[in-house]
């Protein structure tokens, strides 16, 4: 895909990652078809292993994933996804998130969750998903309803952590 094709990530504090995102619908068929290859190359380059729409500015209930484990393409387009069950079992990760660039901490999230979906042609699919995967989903679907991974750490943590960004944000606009 050429670099023209990719979208600029939207970063902290754009107010379009406050955004509940609507669902896709038929009449969004050829934009969704359109952006999500677009989105796939956007997140291999940053590199990520997701990206949700509202992060390129589609405010619309679309995610890919691909965890690459083996460093073998393996992407997932997940349209209007939904967890419809998760475990009482509880997990904690680092993670990360495009739009907070170099920012990490430990989240606590149900380790498990059962996800449903729609696929590129409007088929349906369902899977059970644990470990990296699991977090991963949690991390892209609350995106989609304006939730950043730092929403679910302590207030002090969270405010730390925005305010040491937006100084980093500030000396690279200034040495740019
Ligand atoms: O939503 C995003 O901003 C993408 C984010 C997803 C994520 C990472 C870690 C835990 C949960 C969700 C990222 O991909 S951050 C970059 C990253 O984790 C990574 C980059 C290259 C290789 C492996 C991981
Ligand atoms: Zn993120």
């Amino acid at each position: 895909m050429p670099e023209t094709d990719l979208l600029p990530i939207l970063l902290v504090p754009d107010t379009r990652l406050r955004t509940k995102c609507r669902a896709v619908g038929p009449q969004d068929a050829d934009a969704v078809r359109a952006l999500a290859p677009r989105m796939l190359a956007t997140m291999y380059k940053a590199p990520g292993i997701g990206l949700a729409a509202p992060q390129v500015g589609d405010l619309l209930r679309l995610v890919v994933i691909d965890l690459q484990p083996d460093e073998k393409p393996d992407p997932m387009v997940l349209v209007n996804p939904e967890i419809v069950a998760a475990s009482e079992e509880l997990a904690t990760r680092e993670e990360g998130c495009l739009s907070l660039p170099g920012q990490y901490a430990d989240v606590t999230r149900p380790a498990k969750v059962k996800l449903r979906w729609l696929d590129l042609e409007g088929g349906k699919r369902e899977i059970t998903a644990d470990g990296l995967l699991a977090t991963c989903i949690q991390h892209e679907l609350d995106h989609l309803d304006g939730v950043l991974f730092v929403d679910h750490l302590s207030a002090l943590k969270r405010n730390m952590m925005l305010r040491k960004l937006a100084k980093e944000l500030k000396a690279r606009a200034r040495d740019a």
